[in-house]
């Protein structure tokens, strides 16, 4: 784990050409730092906190202007940090913004690694770890919704809903050791019948919402959509149809796409991530071979596929492949070229009509794409999505996967205290199930899993 010890330095605004570019310092020595690089305009002027002045930003050793700047300093606790922040508004340019961080260097700095500010908010415990990583979710939502439930999030949303949980297992465990140190009492026959009871109306049953209420997360990541088809069905001149612009090459070439092509638009709000894949066919050559690799591995990952069947030509063994393999999955047959003529037999043949919802379109004349978006709307919120829409806590994978963990402890235990199993076992299950709960605060967590958190951040963050 980072020492907060130390200060550390880094850029926080993207590197490029801006109006203005930031630096951040947070540490101990963050106000002795910025007094010898700083010389405010008007030399009375203190630095107090949270208050912005204006100055210069000088070379300690040559006294030499560097650039003109505001700087705020914010004393601890009430930073981001909950350390001293010092952040100097100056102007941008690559050159410029790294000459200032390395004399922060000079003075004692060190440089921060990727979300290290927003780390030590977490270990200074400002925030808990459901909030931190909202952060990275508000950075990265792909949807006006999906902000919401992020700043929700920042605002402690699940963080809530998880120490209610944690109160209503701490309670039970007491009732439960109380059961374990008096057995002459009659409080372990009590707490057969009872404590399972509470365990299942107060722990299972609002866990199992709270898992639910992961489909919401369509809102924040977008949906993973995934483009299928034999070769040549016109994969990519949809995606480009879809999106208005010419992102994937199109051409009568079968096997023309290889790599994954991937883009994100809206349809009414709702974030989609699509992506075109290569073609799937039969191949000996070893780039269309792992092409084919990767779309199968992106099939299997997809929130919903959009299966192209070309309907000019007969269907054939790769559509029946393909078909097969979506068979179990959220899928939307798109009947392609429906501005030739259909092969002959098409209707008899075509058996998967009856087994997906199809729309028919002309990817070339734009006809029927309308009719697609909405297939695809309707398809998204067919399922709980939108009823869990209106929750505000939205848990993200990794809660999902603690959340469960802890329900499966939780019923293990109410299972136990009614089958009269011995009370140590109902208190070790309660134990673990806590234990889990807590992960998703970031109570209880390896540095491992926490460090991968943090690398997803930018730097300065
Ligand atoms: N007439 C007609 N031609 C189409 C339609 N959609 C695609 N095509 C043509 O079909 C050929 C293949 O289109 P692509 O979009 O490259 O097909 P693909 O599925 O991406 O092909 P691969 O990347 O090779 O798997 C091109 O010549 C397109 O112009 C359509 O709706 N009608
Ligand atoms: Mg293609």
């Amino acid at each position: 784990m980072t020492s907060t010890e130390d200060t550390i330095a880094a850029i926080a605004t993207p590197i490029g050409q801006a109006g203005i570019g930031i630096i951040r310092i947070s540490g101990p020595l963050s106000l002795e730092i910025a007094e010898k690089v700083f010389k405010p305009k008007t030399p009375q002027s203190l630095l107090k906190s949270h208050r912005l002045t204006m100055g210069y930003v000088c070379d300690p050793h040559s006294g030499d202007v560097i650039d003109e700047v505001l700087l705020s300093f914010m004393a601890a606790p009430n930073s981001y940090t909950r350390e001293d922040v010092v952040e100097i508004n100056s102007h941008s340019g690559y050159t410029l913004l790294s000459g200032i961080l390395a004399i922060l260097m000079d003075l004692g700095a060190r440089m921060a690694k990727p979300g290290e500010f927003t780390q030590r908010a977490f270990l200074n415990g400002r925030i808990d770890l459901s909030q931190a990583e909202a952060v990275v979710d508000l950075m990265n939502a792909r949807s006006e919704r999906g902000l919401v439930l992020a700043a929700q999030q920042i605002r402690g949303s699940i963080k809530r809903d998880t120490e209610a949980l944690r109160k209503k297992a701490i309670h039970i465990l007491a009732n439960a050791e109380a059961a374990i140190d008096f057995p002459e009492d009659d409080v372990e026959h009590l707490f057969r019948d009872e404590g399972a009871e509470f365990i299942e109306k107060n722990l299972v049953q609002p866990i199992d919402n709270l898992i639910n209420a992961h489909a919401g997360r369509i809102w924040v990541d977008g949906i993973n959509t995934v483009i299928v088809g034999r070769v040549n069905s016109g994969k990519s001149s949809l995606l480009n149809r879809l999106l208005n612009e010419p992102k994937a090459i199109v051409t009568d070439i079968p096997g023309t796409t290889r790599d994954v092509i991937e883009a994100t638009f809206n349809i009414s709000g709702i974030p989609l991530r699509i992506m075109d894949t290569a073609g799937l066919r039969e191949v000996k050559n070893e780039v269309e071979r792992l092409g084919i690799h990767l779309t199968r591995q992106k099939t299997a990952e997809a929130d919903l596929l959009l299966i192209i069947i070309d309907r000019s030509r007969p269907l054939n063994r790769d559509d029946r492949d393909i078909l097969a393999q979506c068979e179990n999955k959220k899928a939307l047959v798109v009947v392609n070229k429906i501005d030739l003529p259909p092969s002959e037999g098409y209707t008899e043949k075509a058996d998967f009509l009856n087994r997906f919802t199809t729309v028919e379109i002309s990817a070339l004349t734009g006809q029927g794409i309308d009719r697609l978006k909405k297939a695809i709307h309707d398809a998204i919120l067919s399922d709980d999505v939108l009823a869990v829409t209106t929750s505000h806590a939205v848990p993200n994978l990794r809660h999902r996967k603690a959340l469960k963990t802890a329900r499966k402890c939780f019923l293990n235990a109410s299972i136990k205290a009614r089958s009269n199993a011995p009370m140590e076992i109902v208190a070790f299950e309660l134990i673990s199930g806590l234990d889990h709960l807590g992960e998703v605060t970031g109570q209880t967590i390896d540095d491992e899993v926490l460090n991968s958190i943090f690398s997803q951040f930018c730097l300065g963050k």
